[in-house]
């Protein structure tokens, strides 16, 4: 399982991060969304066997969010 945090400077209310979180049913290989508005954060644990990062940040943008990976 691989852990990323994912910066997301167009999140600007409590339906963004219902929607964000959302992509853990929606998204086959993503276990987990964790969204935080205070923070403009998206953590995602997903399986990289299943889906590559970059399908992962394309999932976000699909949903209309501008993403930026968080160097930690
Ligand atoms: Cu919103």
């Amino acid at each position: 399982m691989t852990k990323q945090l994912i910066h997301i400077k167009d999140m600007h209310c409590p339906a963004c991060v219902i929607r964000l979180e959302s992509l853990e049913d929606d998204v086959p290989g993503i276990t987990c969304a964790r969204a935080s508005l205070r923070r403009q954060t998206l953590e995602v644990d997903f399986d990289e066997a299943v889906i590559p990062i970059e399908q992962v940040l394309n999932a976000v943008r699909d949903l209309g969010y501008q993403v930026d990976i968080h160097h930690t």
